[in-house]
């Protein structure tokens, strides 16, 4: 058999989506365990208060995570935006490999570069100058030191404030630039990046010191549909559940 990798970001699972859901339980249980491996590039519930969390669907994913790392798929999970807070305790009782915010790996031979995405927005200040703060140790303690209720309505306030910033940045500011993206594979001397996060699904090709170089852009799953990135060793297709 020959070796797949899938590349999935941005569900935004929650409560109010069954849907997406229902989607990804079915996805994790028939078309996951026929991959070797099966990365998440972040942002894969809408929000994340803490490992300790009970709110449903979180227990029936990990269990169905369980499974499948334990039907032989390697599973690896990229913090996104939404939940970065997701830690060790939830990777252990899944049997889920946890990737820092930039991850290479090799890739049917070529060097390839994984990230959210969020990180390669830097027209936007403001939200790189609140994601520095709240990957400081003490930021995240303190935030998982508090009551899980507290923890539940902080994490509605941040989504309504993020909702209403969102509504006055322009298109071009919440999107990736480029001189970054450039810098960042240069620096992990990769020419093929993977990202989620701007929902703006899209294989770009460009130049980096006159090599070819590929990004790709996951798309975010909706009600109606979820895009899987699948690549062999005969390349990559897109596929749509
Ligand atoms: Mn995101």
């Amino acid at each position: 058999m020959s070796e797949e990798i899938l590349f999935i970001s941005d569900l935004h699972l929650s409560l109010e989506k069954p849907e997406i859901t229902r989607r990804f339980l079915d996805f994790l249980e028939k078309r996951a365990t026929q991959a070797s491996a099966l990365y998440i590039l972040g942002d894969l519930f809408d929000a994340w208060i803490g490992d300790d969390d009970p709110t449903p669907p979180n227990f029936k994913i990990r269990n169905r995570f369980k499974q499948l790392t334990q039907s032989g798929t390697a599973v690896y999970f990229q913090p996104g935006n939404r939940d970065f807070l997701l830690g060790k305790r939830f990777c252990l009782d899944t049997g889920i490999t946890f990737l820092n915010d930039y991850a290479v790996i090799d890739l049917m031979g070529s060097a390839t570069l994984l990230t959210h995405g969020d990180l390669l927005c830097t027209d936007d200040a403001p939200y790189q100058a609140f994601r520095t703060k709240s990957h400081t140790i003490e930021w995240q303690e303190n935030v998982l030191s508090k009551p899980l209720l507290i923890r539940l309505l902080a994490a509605r306030w941040y989504r309504f404030r993020s909702y209403l910033h969102k509504r006055k940045k322009s298109q071009s500011i919440m999107d990736v630039n480029q001189e970054t993206v450039i810098r960042v594979m240069q620096e992990h001397d990769c020419l093929r990046l993977i990202h989620g996060h701007t929902h703006r699904p899209n294989i770009h090709d460009f130049l980096i010191n006159n090599h070819p170089a590929q990004r790709f852009v996951l798309s975010a799953w909706s009600k109606e549909t979820g895009e899987v990135l699948c690549w062999n060793n005969k390349g990559y297709q897109i596929e749509t559940l």
